[in-house]
């Protein structure tokens, strides 16, 4: 009996939702950082093994709109609510528990659900054993885990107990496959993932990432990307003193994007500056939102 499904994650910002999948899927597919509203889209990451397929999808966390962009990202999240057959909930074992659950049965799931407590590695035992039974009470999941993603701790369990969850079905997707994105948008992502992590304050959440050259030549590929800011004083920023921030989200993308795409690489970043990119339709269409 082979068995197949949508697994999808749900949780509030920075709860682990991304690394959990990457951990789950284990590549780097979904963009990490400690700040919230890093991850934009919803991506998927397949697992298929001869006994059964899983098909992930990390989402947005949850927040309440308040650009366009927002709502393209609550949107993604949406879809993902609708089409889950088994549900993650996760959250960071050292939020506030009522505020999760609360959060947790606003969605109004129709899938089966897993309460995932994330961050094991941050808590005592007995503070976890005790979240666990809060949990449990609540009695709205069919199962309650406690994992630390980043320590992958508790992964194979969760990846039994989802199993058993699926319903019985035929693969949705050949078994070579990995994810529904492009290379080019994980070019993207990692070059946004860079300044997610090197920038403070407001600039992460003003800036998207287009790629404008992806070209495989003899022994390299050679990739163009526009960095996609909304004043001239945050391009300013992003530049840095002669030019040295730039060269460093530079330097420290093509080690990544040559380690996802197992090929050297040639990077040229340039800075735009479109306001309000976030409120207009037609540079989020084409940014990828
Ligand atoms: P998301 O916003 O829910 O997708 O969360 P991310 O996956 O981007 O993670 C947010 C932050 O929490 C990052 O700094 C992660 O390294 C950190 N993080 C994720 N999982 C764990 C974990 O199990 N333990 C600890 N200590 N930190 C974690
Ligand atoms: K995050
Ligand atoms: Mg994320």
């Amino acid at each position: 009996m082979h068995k197949a499904g949508f697994v999808n994650i749900f949780g509030k910002a920075n709860a682990g939702k991304s690394t959990l999948m990457n951990a789950l899927v284990g590549e780097k597919l979904a963009i990490v950082s400690p700040k919230v509203q890093t991850t934009r889209h919803r991506i998927t990451g397949v697992v298929t093994t001869p006994e059964y397929q899983i098909v992930f999808s990390d989402t947005p966390g949850i927040i309440d709109p308040r650009y366009r962009l927002h709502e393209k990202m609550m949107g993604a999240v949406k879809s993902a609510l609708e089409d889950a057959d088994v549900a993650m909930l996760i959250m960071d074992a050292r939020d506030n528990v009522q505020e999760n659950l609360e959060l947790f049965g606003s969605l109004k799931l129709k899938a089966k659900s897993i309460l995932v407590i994330n961050k094991s590695d941050t808590m005592m035992k007995e503070e976890l054993d005790a979240l666990v039974k809060q949990c449990e009470e609540w009695g709205k999941a069919q199962k309650v885990l406690v994992i630390s993603a980043l320590q992958q701790k508790g992964i194979p369990a969760l990846l039994e107990s989802i199993v058993a969850m699926l319903p019985e079905s035929e693969p949705f997707y050949p078994e070579d496959t990995l994810t529904d994105k492009s290379t080019r948008f994980f070019v993207a992502e990692i070059i946004r993932e860079k300044i997610f992590q090197l920038f403070d304050e407001e600039i992460p959440y003003h800036t998207a990432v287009a790629v404008t050259q992806f070209q495989e030549k003899d022994t390299l590929t050679k990739i163009s990307a526009e960095i996609i800011v909304t004043r001239e004083t945050q391009k300013a920023i992003i530049l840095g003193d002669k030019g040295a921030s730039i060269k460093k989200i530079g330097t420290l993308a093509r080690q990544d994007i040559e380690a996802f795409i197992g090929r050297k690489v040639f990077l040229e970043l340039f800075v735009k500056v479109r306001g309000k990119w976030r409120d207009n339709d037609i540079y989020l269409k084409e940014y990828g939102y």
